[in-house]
């Protein structure tokens, strides 16, 4: 078994230009090194009020390289739940404030990319031992608005799902066809003003229900099947529009309670093909977002409505029926695994999700293969903090050849 030796942080930079902290692990047996593993922070835009806090990156340095390092070293680096557990000891807060839930997360994360290179194999294979694997299934973002954009639409993430694809690969070859057509619509028209925080292109609809007709448009473009080939997940991060127990939809000037928002939502959901809808009604709204999901035909998945705990699921009493996971919003992978396994018991489902600023940083596709969460979501199909983890699905697709278990789309959206 390979102890951890050394353990030190370092400032790195993220997609948005903005500083965030790299942990790295050096492991070994007696004093030889035998592996090093590597982990990156990302953080939110549009964040949970109950995630994890976060410390200032001079801060996360130093505390990964003095009191973390000082209380992990000679753990076995392959019992992660015992160096999760010492990391959430060592911070002492219910909030993660002392250590910063962005040096507990980089630490806990490359710790298991350390234990998964001491044993020479990639970590998807480490996280699931010798349960057979399958690739997840990506929402994958066209139209960035919200906390992403400015404000430049209300809803924050326009997303396809390539419901009828029959691998990742292709899921992959269908988004880069619609991808590549909503950009020759929006600029035909003059609505392309760039792209946003993920990737996706920064629109200047006059409606937010305009980003589904452009959807609509867009696979049709392609050549797919609106519906059959492809289907719409929505991101609303309605808790950006909450004010004053109303919802604010700044672009059509307009301001809906929640029996109104609730009756949009189901109008949207009849007349388009969506299969998924994140953060309908804002954190506090528990009711709205409990009567919603008694109506609601489809997946209706809590983010900063959950913050990836687990006892947010446990006490969800029919509210929302996925989860998004984000490591970060809770701060250690044993945290998020639980919260997994909360959403399994509770018969909902879950998607592993990056953050609206990442990095080159792949673990999270390694999360969900090696997991069995059969959806990721990681941003658009664009820049390179998002394609290099789209591209790190395709190589681990490859290397599973035959042995994996069949690619879920169709199972899942049936
Ligand atoms: C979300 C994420 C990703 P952020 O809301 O799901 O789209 O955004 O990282 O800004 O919270
Ligand atoms: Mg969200």
């Amino acid at each position: 078994m390979a102890k951890i030796l050394d353990i030190r942080g370092r400032q790195v930079w993220d997609s948005r230009g903005r500083r965030t902290v790299e942990a790295e692990v050096v492991v070994g047996r007696g004093t030889t090194p035998l592996a090093t593993g590597r982990a990156i922070a990302p953080a939110g835009a549009s964040t949970g009020s109950a995630e994890a806090k976060t410390v200032d990156v001079p801060t996360a340095v130093h505390n990964i390289g003095t009191r973390i390092r000082d209380g992990l070293r000679a753990l076995s680096v392959s019992d992660q739940a015992r160096i999760d557990e010492r990391l959430i000891d060592l911070d002492g807060t219910p909030d993660r404030s002392r250590l910063g839930a962005n040096a507990m997360v980089a630490v806990s994360l490359a710790c298991a990319h350390a234990d998964a290179a001491a044993q020479k194999v990639p970590l998807w294979k480490k996280l699931a031992g010798d349960r057979r694997v399958s690739l997840p299934v990506p929402q994958i973002q066209i139209f960035g608005g919200g906390a992403h954009a400015r404000g430049r639409c209300d809803v924050q993430d326009y997303m396809i799902v390539c419901t009828g694809a029959g691998s990742f690969a292709e899921a992959l070859e269908w988004t880069a066809q619609v991808y590549a057509a909503a950009g020759q619509r929006l600029a035909r028209r003059g609505a392309l003003q760039g792209v946003a925080d993920e990737g996706g292109y920064w629109p200047a609809f006059k409606s937010n229900e305009e980003g589904l007709l452009e959807l609509i448009g867009a696979i049709s473009d392609a050549g797919l099947e609106p519906g059959t080939d492809v289907g719409i997940a929505l991101d609303i991060a309605a808790t950006q529009l909450y004010r004053g127990g109303n919802y604010h939809l700044a672009l059509e000037n307009r301001i809906l309670s929640a029996e109104q928002l609730h009756a949009m939502w189901l109008r949207w959901i009849e007349s388009y093909p969506i299969v998924s809808i994140e953060d309908p009604f804002a954190e506090t709204d528990s009711a709205a977002m409990r009567a919603f999901t008694k109506a609601c035909p489809v997946q209706v998945v809590g983010d900063d409505f959950f913050v990836t705990s687990a006892d947010k699921v446990r006490n969800a009493a029919g509210a929302c029926n996925a989860v998004l996971l984000k490591p970060n919003q809770v701060g250690t992978l044993t945290e998020t695994l639980a919260c997994w396994d909360a959403a399994r018991t509770a018969g909902y489902k879950a998607i592993v999700s990056a953050r609206s600023g990442e990095t080159e940083d792949v673990s999270i596709v390694h999360l969900a293969v090696g997991w069995g969460v059969p959806q990721l979501k990681v941003g658009s199909f664009a820049r390179s903090e998002r394609m290099a983890k789209w591209n790190e699905g395709l190589r681990i697709e490859e290397s599973l050849g035959a042995k994996a278990l069949p690619y879920p789309a169709r199972k899942l959206f049936e």
